[in-house]
């Protein structure tokens, strides 16, 4: 069977195509072990349109990811394959899988998949294969004949069938045992075409820069994280599997830097400890690898990342959010200002590169708290410090409270990034001006202190960098052109 995997084009501010799509990558290898002719198709780096692309392969199943900001996208490009194919249509996600029935009830959508893919994508394929094996012509209205009940069994997915009736059936259980699943299947993208992890301050081959996964989900639930959507059971592979897939990355693939994505890789620390001392035993620790997503400070020791140093650990990003005590519980984080303190303190120490992230415009903020958070930001001093506007995600506690007690400023999916320095909501005295002025005030007095500015100079990766660094400071504070040239661009799919 053929199947064909789909990013949609995002129009965004940042340069988007630091990665290949992990899920995408994971969801190709499980097509590719069960035997499937597998293409992606990610669009922020395709020459060619979807359209010719779903010509040319013309896939049995086609299946299309989707954040927030990239649903619409994601509807247009399945309206686009299914002007030229009569094939089904499957969105994945963190967006549908929180807003199924948005994307089933509309004419392109066939079935969404909710939460983790890999065992629902693998179900779907077999149930597809077999109704092809009886009818090789098999049309989207065969398959939703309600008469036919081809779907009812596959766990985590909803469906509309053409009576209009909508189905949700029940939740897949997350999977189990990681260490099961086969290796992110890059051989499907055109490696060449992306730029390293952090191109902002690395300066690395794109093509060389990989992704690992080591963990999923997260125990925690911060009231404005999309986490939320995922189980909450926090799973892990054992350190022996991960080994195994990165002596991979680097001896097959040539890895030069490796960016592990887990939410929460550190819930277990001693399962960490075992990793770092794995990659030194194996000679595997010359690879510099980043934590880009964030690390629990409460759960760094200083033992720990003085071992994953050792293990080649170059950088690790902390999830702040705040530098006010009362903003911090409000969100549930669980985390306190000191702990924080003593992360970023360990990290420097054992000679760790740091990156912090922070958050402007919580529910709750008020001038004075999002100033603390700017303070604490020059405080803790991170190589980098990024601070998001707060953009309430659909499935998460925020979007609840400002639902109920807010006003949105933006209706439109689209517009759900939070790079662009525009305020997404207003509640009480959080108003739009406000924070969008702490929002300016938090980059400009962070990265314009004169020893900020000298250190930036000094890093010889940023004089390799500069026109691209500079691209992106300007389309970051001054993203309006760009938005309109990007938007009539993408739309036209
Ligand atoms: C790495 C990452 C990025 C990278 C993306 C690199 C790349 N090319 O993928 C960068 C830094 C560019 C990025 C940017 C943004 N990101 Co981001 N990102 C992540 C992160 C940390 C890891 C993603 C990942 O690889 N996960 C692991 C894989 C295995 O999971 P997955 O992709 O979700 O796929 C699984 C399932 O969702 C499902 N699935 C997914 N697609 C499909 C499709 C089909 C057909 C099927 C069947 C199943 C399926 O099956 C997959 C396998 O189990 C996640 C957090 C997270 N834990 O997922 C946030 C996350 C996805 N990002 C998020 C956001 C908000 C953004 C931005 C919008 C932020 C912004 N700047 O405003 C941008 C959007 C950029 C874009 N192009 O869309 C949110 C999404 C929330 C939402 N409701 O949409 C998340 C969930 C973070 C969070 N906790 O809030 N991001
Ligand atoms: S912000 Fe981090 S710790 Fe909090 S729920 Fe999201 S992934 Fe978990």
């Amino acid at each position: 069977m053929r199947v064909l995997l789909v990013n949609p084009r995002f129009r965004l501010p940042i340069d988007t195509r630091t990665t290949p799509h992990l899920g995408l990558a994971y969801l190709a290898a499980v097509s590719e072990r069960r035997g499937d002719e597998v293409m992606i198709f990610d669009a922020d780096v395709e020459d060619e349109s979807v359209v010719e692309a779903a010509r040319r392969f013309a896939p049995h199943l086609v299946g299309i990811t989707a954040n927030t900001p990239q649903v619409k996208q994601a509807w247009r490009t399945a309206q686009a394959i299914k002007s030229v194919r009569d094939v089904p249509i499957v969105l994945g996600g963190p967006h549908p899988s929180v807003l199924p029935e948005e994307s089933v009830a509309r004419p392109e959508v066939d079935i969404v998949v909710r939460g983790e893919g890999e065992a629902t994508w693998l179900e779907l394929s077999n149930v597809i294969e077999q109704a092809l094996q009886t009818a090789p012509r098999l049309t989207v209205s065969q398959l939703l004949d309600p008469q036919a009940h081809l779907l009812d069994h596959v766990q985590g997915i909803t469906y509309q069938t053409l009576d209009g009736a909508m189905h949700q059936n029940p939740a897949r259980p997350p999977i189990a045992d990681l260490d099961s699943l086969p290796w992110p299947a890059y051989h499907y993208f055109k490696m060449e075409r992306y730029t390293n992890l952090q191109p902002a301050i690395d300066a690395v081959d794109g093509a060389r820069s990989f992704s690992i996964l080591t963990s999923r989900g997260c125990p925690y639930r911060c009231t404005y994280c999309s986490q939320s959507i995922m189980p909450q059971k926090w799973r892990a592979r054992t350190p022996e599997n991960i080994l195994l897939e990165w002596r991979h990355l680097v001896e097959d693939l040539g890895a030069q830097e490796i960016g592990v994505l887990d939410d929460s890789a550190n819930i277990r620390p001693d399962r960490l400890m075992r990793l770092a001392d794995l990659l030194i035993e194996h000679r595997l620790n010359h690879v510099p690898w980043i934590f880009v997503n964030g690390i629990r400070a409460d759960l760094a020791s200083k033992e720990l990342l003085a071992r994953m140093k050792q293990a080649g650990l170059k950088r690790t990003a902390f999830g702040v959010e705040s530098g006010d005590p009362d903003i911090l519980r409000a969100i549930n984080k669980r985390i306190d200002m000191d702990t924080i303190r003593q992360a970023f303190k360990n990290a420097k120490e054992v000679g760790l590169e740091t990156i912090g992230f922070f958050i402007i415009g919580l529910p709750g903020e008020t001038e004075e708290t999002m100033e603390r958070t700017i303070r604490f930001a020059c405080e803790l001093d991170p190589l980098i410090a990024n601070f998001s506007m707060m953009t309430p995600y659909p499935g998460t506690q925020v979007y609840e409270i400002v639902k109920k007690h807010g006003r949105m400023l933006v209706k439109d999916w689209d517009e759900y990034v939070f790079f662009e320095g525009r305020a997404r909501y207003e509640m009480g005295a959080l108003t739009a001006e406000l924070v969008e002025r702490k929002w300016r005030e938090a980059y400009r007095r962070f990265y314009l202190r004169p020893h900020r500015i000298l250190r930036t100079l000094l890093r010889k990766d940023f004089w390799i960098n500069w026109r691209r660094t500079f691209r992106l400071a300007y389309r970051t504070l001054f993203p309006r052109q760009e938005r309109k040239d990007l938007k009539r661009a993408v739309e036209s799919v």
